[in-house]
Formats: structure tokens, C-alpha cells, sequence
């Protein structure tokens, strides 16, 4: 058999987090093809499980912002490419416009941000987010997470927007959200910073980082799971 040139190899060669998607398959797919997502996208959702869900983001964004932070802070001391920095700026950003957002979309239903009180699912997830700020906690273990987290919206709310859905039309907002293409180049731009990171990770390193992603997608079903109710 002849011998691949290296170029050939690297463009057959599966990435770190493609071999990952691959092998919880199952777990990813529960995690954005949620029971909660499929009642968005078919239109019989519960609005009472849709405000719940709204409340309780927007303590969990409240969480997500210092955590981001952090990875900003990591990503200027551990990478040497400028670009990191550029996205996750980028990511903040539009954190911030989301904060706004959930102030217009909560007086749209009716419901109050302040007082909210976190459920179990949620504050398990926050001390989650919370224990990946420790400065112990490596940049590649900390990007990858968050792309992670991104893109799990990205994956459910963009489901929410396709073709054939029957997503209510005061529900597409929200989906639009998280759903758009642009949102969609961002966790791409992510998923790239994070597999070049891996790509020159320890073992060690990389065990960490699989294990980070997998405690992301389990909280994700577990917030779902909350949102509908079954607490
Ligand atoms: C629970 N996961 C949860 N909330 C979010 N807003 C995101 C991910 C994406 O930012």
C-alpha cells in the first residue's frame, strides 16, 4: 500500500473533538435534541415550562459572564495567538447585549428577573461553571468547556428555526437568539481555538477536557429537565 503524504493524512485525520461527538453521540443528542427543544420546534411547548426556563437562564447567564472572564484571562496568558482573545472578546460582547435581551423578553411574558430563586439543577451547574474559574483549571480545559456550552444552544435553537419546524412565532426571537448563522460561525471559531489547543494537549490534559465535556452536555439535559418541570 502506498504511504499517505502528510498533508493527506492530516485532512483524513478526525479531530479531538469530532472523535468526542462521535463517541457520546448519544449524550450530545440528548442534550440538544431535548424533549423541551422538540416542544419549541413542534409548537406544543408548556409556556409556563418556556418562563421557568427564561428565569432560571438568566441567573445561569449571570454565572456564565465571570466564568468567561476567566477564560479571557487565561486565554492572554497561556495563547500565543491573538485571535483567542478576539473571539472570546466577541463572545462577551454579545453577553452583554443578552443581558438586555432577557430584560425585553421577561416584560414580554410578564415575568420578574429579580428574585428569581435558583433551582437545584441550576445552582449544581453555576458551582460547575464555578469550580472550571479556578486558576488551577488549564486554558484548554476552560475554552473547550465553553465551547461546549455554546454550542449546545446553538445546536438546539438553530433545530428550533429549520425547515419544517412549528416553532410559535413569539418563540422564534429566542430561538433566533442563539439560532442564527452568525451565532453559529462563533462556536465554530471556538470549536477551532479549542481543537488547536487539544490537538497539542498532554493525555492528561485531554482526559480532563473530555471529562469537562461530558459534565457540560449531563448538566445541559439536567437544565432542560428542570425547565420542563421534573426536578
Ligand atoms: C444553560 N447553557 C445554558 N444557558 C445558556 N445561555 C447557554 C448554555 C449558552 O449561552
Amino acid at each position: 500500500m502506498e504511504r499517505k503524504d502528510e498533508a493527506e493524512e492530516a485532512k483524513s485525520k478526525v479531530s479531538v473533538i469530532e472523535t468526542w461527538l462521535r463517541k457520546h453521540r448519544l449524550l450530545y443528542v440528548g442534550a440538544t435534541r431535548h424533549p423541551f427543544i422538540h416542544s419549541i420546534r413542534d409548537g406544543s411547548v408548556d409556556i409556563s415550562s418556556f418562563k421557568r426556563w427564561l428565569e432560571q437562564d438568566y441567573i445561569f447567564v449571570r454565572a456564565f459572564v465571570p466564568f468567561v472572564a476567566t477564560v479571557l484571562v487565561k486565554a492572554w496568558k497561556e495563547s500565543f495567538d491573538a485571535t483567542d482573545m478576539d473571539v472570546i472578546l466577541s463572545g462577551m460582547a454579545s453577553l452583554n447585549d443578552e443581558f438586555a435581551w432577557f430584560n425585553k423578553e421577561a416584560s414580554k411574558w410578564g415575568v420578574s428577573l429579580t428574585n428569581v430563586v435558583p433551582q437545584k439543577a441550576n445552582l449544581d451547574y453555576c458551582r460547575f461553571l464555578e469550580s472550571l474559574m479556578s486558576s488551577e483549571v488549564e486554558y484548554t480545559v476552560a475554552i473547550t468547556a465553553f465551547w461546549a456550552i455554546e454550542t449546545v444552544y446553538q445546536d438546539s435553537f438553530a433545530h428550533c428555526l429549520e425547515d419544517g419546524s412549528n416553532t410559535p412565532e413569539e418563540l422564534r426571537d429566542t430561538c433566533q437568539r442563539w439560532g442564527n448563522d452568525g451565532f453559529g460561525q462563533y462556536c465554530r471559531a471556538l470549536q477551532s481555538i479549542a481543537e488547536h489547543h487539544l490537538e497539542k494537549a498532554s493525555d492528561d490534559v485531554r482526559k480532563r477536557t473530555e471529562a469537562a465535556v461530558l459534565d457540560v452536555l449531563e448538566y445541559e439535559v439536567a437544565f432542560w429537565n428542570m425547565s420542563q418541570g421534573d426536578t
